[in-house]
């Protein structure tokens, strides 16, 4: 694995102007760049004592750039296990920019994306899936993401791969018995045992992958309010946002292009989208509305197809009602007007629809909707793969693993063991026990340069 030595800088403050920017480094140089641009106030040692914050400025020879507070950390007491030096100066643009060069006039290389935590990874301080949990952390934009990323940061998905593959291992080395001394284990009586451990494992790795919580939380829910023209989408729309994010008049055809605003449902990010209304119609601009309304219910997780309370069902409302298929609810809405729409007439032409009453008016008439937005958004907080990477690593593990159960019905040991050093390969891509440099390029591409 290419290991290269040399002292790395990158600003780790987001861009932009801000109260502080932060300039890291990382090498073995850290010590000796840092001494060279910074000046300690009073007689502070340069570069300082290891792990003491010290107050002074940044200098360009004669110049001072800025103030700053800067920290040494010795190595392997650092975040990458190596010597780091952080400076902490104002966080504007030209400046932050200005110290970074500096760094790099001293003999510092620019750092590639996720380079402090790859060398944080490579120096066994954090093993794979814990190094991109950082990442996750950062990225998380919900309370259950921001949750699953603790998990995986403090060796949730770890520690479930260390003591699945550990089981593993005993399997492995039973069938090697069974291959070894064929003459004192029967096949039959070998492989039953195996089998037996072998489905356990393969029925606890099932559990364990669980695609519907990983979209979840890292991509949220997805939602797409359809209907007619004028049953009050928009409006709806804004009274669960709690915002004017689409325009609302009484004029139908109001909405022609979709609409989205995010929400909160327990922990989960739920993405809500407003539809133009459907109708039968010449004008070009309306149809493409309308397709990208029909676009949107296909790619939602459920929909909410609104009907309008006060007046009688229309043959638009009638056929959206028949074709309304997958998860989602007939939510009637305009409760607060005299109503003439009943639910009988909605379980007529679809027996077992899920009807919601709403007043988009009335923030208090949401709630039986929102009760029913969560039961989408139920995330088990003990979930320990929850990274789609993880997920597809544990995927292929337990196809190896399903593999292996069947040549083991076959009485072909040696070919059950190739499979399951496949399964262990995969899970080994988890926690980076595995993980050639590709593997670990496509990880750190993903991060931001300076973590
Ligand atoms: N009384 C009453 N009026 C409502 C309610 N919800 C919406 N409206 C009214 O119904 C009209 C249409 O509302 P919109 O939210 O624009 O309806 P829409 O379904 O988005 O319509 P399009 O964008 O044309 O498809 C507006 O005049 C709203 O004020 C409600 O709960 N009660
Ligand atoms: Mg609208």
């Amino acid at each position: 694995m290419i290991y290269r030595q040399d002292t790395i800088a990158a600003i780790a403050t987001a861009p932009g102007n801000g109260g502080i920017g932060i300039i890291r480094m990382s090498g073995p140089d850290a010590g000796r760049i840092l001494s060279g641009i910074f000046v300690p106030a009073g007689q502070a040692e340069n570069p300082p004592e290891s792990h003491r914050m010290v107050y002074g400025r940044i200098a360009d020879g004669e110049e001072t750039v800025d103030e700053c507070m800067a920290v040494f950390m010795r190595a392997p007491r650092s975040y990458t296990r190596e010597d780091v030096a952080e400076i902490q100066i104002h966080g504007g643009s030209f400046v932050v920019n200005r110290v970074l060069e500096l760094c790099l006039k001293q003999g510092a290389r620019l750092a590639e994306a996720g380079e402090f935590t790859r060398r944080a990874f490579l120096n066994g301080r954090v093993d794979l899936s814990r190094a991109e949990a950082v990442m996750e952390l950062i990225n998380a934009r919900g309370e259950q993401a921001h949750k699953a990323a603790v998990r995986q940061l403090s060796g949730g998905a770890s520690s479930f791969i260390h003591v699945f593959s550990d089981k593993l291992a005993d399997l492995q080395a039973g069938l090697a018995a069974c291959i070894d001394y064929p003459e004192e284990i029967s096949d039959e009586e070998g492989a039953g045992a195996l089998k037996e451990g072998l489905e356990n494992l393969v029925s606890r790795l099932e559990s364990a992958i669980d695609e519907h919580a990983s979209r979840l939380i890292h991509q949220g829910l997805q939602i797409a309010l359809i209907g007619r023209p004028n049953v009050g989408k928009s409006s709806l729309l804004n009274a669960l946002l709690g915002e004017e994010r689409a325009i609302v008049t009484n004029i139908p055809g109001t909405t022609r292009d979709t609409v989205q605003g995010e929400m909160t449902v327990r922990g989960v990010r739920v993405t809500l989208t407003d539809t133009a209304g459907i109708h039968e119609t010449d004008d070009p601009v309306e149809k493409i509305g309308v397709e990208r309304s029909e676009k949107a219910r296909k790619e939602a997780d459920a929909s909410l197809l609104i009907l309008d309370g006060s007046e009688p069902m229309t043959d638009t409302d009638r056929e959206l009602i028949s074709r309304f298929s997958g998860k989602g609810a007939v939510v009637i809405n305009k409760t607060d007007l005299p109503q003439v729409l009943r639910e009988e007439d909605i379980r007529g032409i679809l027996p077992d629809a899920e009807c919601i009453t709403v007043c988009a008016n009335d923030p208090e008439s949401l709630k039986p909707l929102v009760r029913y937005l969560e039961q989408f958004a139920e995330v088990s907080d003990q979930l320990a793969l929850t990274q789609p990477r993880h997920l597809d690593a544990a995927r292929r593990a337990l196809a190896h693993m399903k593999d292996a159960l069947k040549t083991l019905d076959s009485f072909t040991p040696d070919v059950a063991a190739t499979d399951l050093q496949a399964a262990q390969a995969a899970l080994g891509e988890i926690t980076g026990e595995n993980a050639d440099e590709k593997l670990l390029d496509r990880v750190f591409s993903r991060f931001c340069v300076g973590k």
